[in-house]
């Protein structure tokens, strides 16, 4: 039987999520976006209450939630804004290849460090030509005594500024395209450089960077699950975060439609307010339609994952429908707004500009559709 009322202890969470992004991240979303600022309060606050590494499991320090309870909490803080929600989540990201491959020892020392204290890690996969192509990656790791060196640059790395150790995946065999990569822990300390922070477009208060190691020295033990079985370690992890973004657009699309629709009960044109036209009202019903149907997605997918089943055709359908209809939904939230969703003051164009990326990181809207595609020609057995 399919049931989607979430439990007692689910809707308690949901409920302090909410309250967290009701009193500490809305009031100051809109100003931290202007100014690009770096949330660090509100990271050190969500970490004090549990709000971060929540997937940790408990022998690590985290509080083991299920991948379902954990896009439960991701929709209510991007309800509050979806880039405060991406520094919060990008732990997540980070530790997954690492929880998935790593050896005990690596698991209770840099999964433990971020439950320890608020610390952050980073994802580096992407590189300045390798995007969508995860095989076309030039970063090497090559050993070297008792080290492996890594050498290349990585960018569009969330928190890259800020983590203390970083997730990376590089060739360990030039000639073997996807056979040929390996993941490894790279502490910051070990000669990591930030050449560059990006100025983005939306989700300003979460931070972007390239990263670049040069001749990084780190011990051989620093090799997360098999040498050159990475690029399947880069794939699992993201089928286990893309139900998150998923989750993220949901809250996207939710704060979009119900600031569209208390505006709409308030705008008067042609003598009653704008939510009497039925031009409005069936924006505002494609609207709900679509928060409705990205919610479900996110949770089938994430649910597979708690249930320990395969998601990747699922992921990718919560991950696409749920970003693009985010990107739909904040467009047609500044349309209802007319001439007013352009100027700054009504908040709404955050919206708009914040939903861009989450039809770009985490895999392209392309990319899941590339996915989904092959999925459906060729379902496995
Ligand atoms: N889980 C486990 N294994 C997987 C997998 C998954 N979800 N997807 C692919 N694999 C395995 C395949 O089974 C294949 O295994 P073999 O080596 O045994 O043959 C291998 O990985 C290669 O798969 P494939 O041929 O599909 O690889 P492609 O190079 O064609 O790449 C895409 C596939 C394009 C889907 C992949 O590169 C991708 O997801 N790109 C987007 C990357 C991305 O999201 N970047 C954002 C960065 S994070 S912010």
């Amino acid at each position: 039987m399919v049931d989607f009322t979430l439990t007692d202890e689910q809707q308690a969470m949901r409920e302090m999520a909410h309250d967290f992004a009701e009193k500490e991240i809305r009031p100051v979303a809109w100003e931290y976006d202007r100014d690009g600022t770096w949330p660090e309060d509100i990271l050190k606050k969500a970490w004090e209450l549990g709000l971060m590494n929540n997937h940790v499991p408990e022998e690590y320090g985290g509080a083991g939630l299920g991948y379902l309870d954990g896009a439960i909490l991701e929709e209510e803080i991007a309800w509050g804004c979806s880039g405060i929600g991406t520094s919060m989540s990008c732990n997540g990201l980070a530790t997954a290849p690492v929880l998935l491959g790593a050896s005990e020892e690596l698991k209770k020392e840099y999964v433990g460090r971020l439950t320890e204290a608020p610390l952050l890690a980073s994802f580096c996969l992407t590189e300045p030509d390798a995007g969508s192509d995860v095989s076309g990656m030039k970063t090497t790791a090559t050993k070297k005594g008792d080290k492996w060196v890594i050498n290349g640059s990585k960018c569009f790395i969330t928190n890259g500024e800020y983590a203390n150790w970083y997730t990376v995946f590089a060739k360990t065999d030039k000639d073997a395209g996807h056979r040929g990569i390996s993941c490894f822990i790279v502490p910051r300390d070990a000669g990591v450089v930030v050449d560059k922070h990006e100025d983005k477009m939306g989700q300003r208060a979460s931070n972007t960077a390239t990263i670049s190691f040069p001749e990084v020295e780190i011990p051989l033990d620093h090799l997360v699950g098999e040498e050159n079985k990475g690029f399947k370690l880069s794939m699992m992890t993201l089928d286990r975060t893309r139900p998150g973004v998923a989750a993220m657009a949901t809250g996207v699309s939710r704060a979009a439609m119900e600031m569209a629709a208390n505006y709409a009960k308030e705008r008067v044109q042609f003598g009653v307010p704008i939510a009497m036209h039925q031009a409005i009202q069936f924006m505002l019903a494609d609207m709900a339609t679509k928060v409705h149907l990205s919610r479900l997605a996110y949770m089938c997918s994430a649910s597979l994952l708690d249930q320990g089943k395969r998601n990747t055709l699922e992921s990718s359908h919560a991950k696409r429908f749920a970003a693009d209809s985010a990107m739909e939904v904040t467009v047609d939230a500044v349309q209802v707004f007319g001439g007013y969703g352009f100027i700054k003051e009504y908040k709404v164009e955050k919206l708009m500009r914040d939903a861009k990326i989450l039809q770009l990181y985490e895999g392209t809207a392309q990319i899941q559709r590339l996915v989904i595609a092959r999925e459906t020609l060729l379902p496995r057995q």
